[in-house]
């Protein structure tokens, strides 16, 4: 007997399209997610397209098998591909410039390569505590896309944005949080509403150049120094051969990348370190732990090393559980590669099969007490006990986060660096509130910031 899938009723040919809120799709989701706990996934009609959303860990286990499964790019990826193009975010798995690109770009998200970044991390993130040092209330989110910015186009592209000098958000910025948000509002359109939506398309394709004209003005900056032998991402594009095929990335490529990685490289870690102040101001003795922490590692004014960033533990922990209860990217796609079953329900290889991480990460048969934030979950001799397959914040396989090291390096860093030098605090008690622009971040979040110690 076969199983059919458990699917709110939709409408004739819309499906359930319409259904998803245009601004809040992840929240959406959380819903059914709590209406088919049991069952572990869902199915909607989206557009004429099957999609499953799953959670159910032993399901997301068959998915992460890469001979059964790989990345689809369908919408919303294959709308970002307006921009993102064949970079490695939204290279389709049959695209080989995935494969050079991924080759040529490995050694520099290396732990040497790390090491070799630190002291532009460093600066960054002094230019945020710096700018914390003059202030009373802080928006978060603001602040930390800054910090992530200004980071992955220094250490990448030796490219400054001088964020931290501005108090308005670049342009870039905006061009981005836009097309992304169109992005995320097409996947639910019809495609003949968007070619009716003039307006829409237009300043579309206007963010779009405006994010191309900064690539382009990345890139010529690098041309014109001619400091082209530079081991940094842009260095290695402009330089390297893949070292398996001998390929030389082409410069259309190379304009993708570099905004597939201005973008990829700071949006997402940006809102880890938001969620991350949120968890600490909502569990005072975590944040107590992390104080006491820094306070070893980094007494006075001791300016942090790579290496006393990678002796820290309570730290990153704060980091581990904060993906888990609060993922930046709230889901990734894969498709099967021939009709198949999951979790016995028979599905075809052209459906999509979303994992859901937010309700993934929370799973009741997996995680004890799901919604406490328990940084000891990460302790070596607990983590043993996970299921292989509950937590996946940086995705999957082959076609994972190339820059999770980057990402937590940086944001190991940062946290210290903030915890060192203020005490922080919520006297608006802020309520949570998900901005979601595709990937989820904290809307409108203000802290209050105090310097620990008196300076004279
Ligand atoms: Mn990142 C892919 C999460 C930081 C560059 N990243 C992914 C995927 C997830 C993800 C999930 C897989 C998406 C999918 O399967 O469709 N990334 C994160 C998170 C953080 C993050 C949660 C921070 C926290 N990512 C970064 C940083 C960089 C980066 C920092 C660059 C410096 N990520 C990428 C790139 C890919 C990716 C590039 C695509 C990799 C590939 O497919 O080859």
């Amino acid at each position: 007997v076969t199983r059919s899938i458990p699917s709110p009723q939709g409408l004739p040919l819309l499906g359930n399209t319409l259904q998803i809120p245009s601004h809040s799709p992840d929240e959406h989701f959380r819903k059914l997610a709590a209406e088919y706990a049991e069952e572990g996934l869902f199915q909607l009609e989206l557009l004429g397209r099957k999609v499953l959303f799953v959670y159910d860990p032993d399901m997301v286990a068959e998915m992460c098998d890469e001979t059964r499964f790989y990345k689809g790019i369908d919408p919303p990826l294959s709308i970002v591909r307006d921009f993102g193009g064949d970079g490695l975010f939204t290279a389709r798995h049959d695209e080989p410039v995935w494969g050079h690109a991924h080759r040529i770009l490995m050694p520099a998200f290396s732990q040497r390569s790390m090491k070799a970044y630190f002291p532009q991390m460093l600066e960054i993130a002094q230019n945020l505590v710096g700018k914390w040092a003059i202030s009373d209330e802080v928006n978060v989110p603001d602040d930390m896309t800054r910090l992530a910015l200004d980071t992955i186009s220094l250490t990448g592209f030796d490219y400054r944005f001088n964020s931290f000098q501005s108090p308005e958000l670049h342009p870039f910025l905006q061009a981005m949080g836009r097309s992304l948000t169109e992005a995320m509002l097409r996947n639910r359109q019809l495609p003949l509403v968007t070619k009716l939506k003039k307006r829409q398309d237009t300043a579309y394709r206007s963010d779009i150049q405006v994010m191309q004209d900064l690539v382009d003005d990345v890139i010529r900056q690098r041309r014109s120094t001619g400091r082209g032998d530079t081991k940094d991402l842009l260095g290695l594009m402009l330089k390297a051969a893949d070292p398996r095929s001998g390929e030389r990335l082409s410069d259309e490529n190379i304009r993708n990348q570099v905004l597939t990685f201005l973008i990829a490289g700071h949006e997402t870690t940006s809102g880890l370190l938001s969620f991350a102040l949120y968890n600490l101001l909502r569990n005072p003795h975590v944040l107590a732990r992390a104080y006491a922490e820094v306070d070893r590692l980094l007494p006075g004014d001791t300016v942090p090393t790579y290496d006393t960033i990678m002796k820290l533990d309570v730290i990153p922990r704060v980091l581990e559980e904060t993906l888990r209860l609060w993922s930046p990217i709230p889901a990734f796609a894969v498709k099967p590669f021939e009709d198949t079953e999951l979790g016995g329900y028979p599905i075809t290889k052209d459906h999509v099969a979303v994992v859901l991480l937010g309700q993934l990460h929370k799973h009741p048969g997996v995680w004890e007490r799901p919604e406490e934030f328990d940084i000891d979950r990460w302790l070596p001799e607990n983590r043993k006990g996970h299921h292989p397959a509950a937590y996946k914040p940086f995705g999957n396989g082959e076609r994972a986060c190339i820059g999770r090291q980057f990402a937590l390096t940086e944001a190991r860093l940062a946290l210290a660096m903030v915890l060192q030098r203020f005490a922080i605090s919520d006297p608006d008690a802020y309520r949570m509130k998900i901005k979601q622009m595709l990937t989820l971040k904290p809307e409108d979040f203000t802290i209050r910031v105090r310097e620990r110690r008196a300076h004279e």
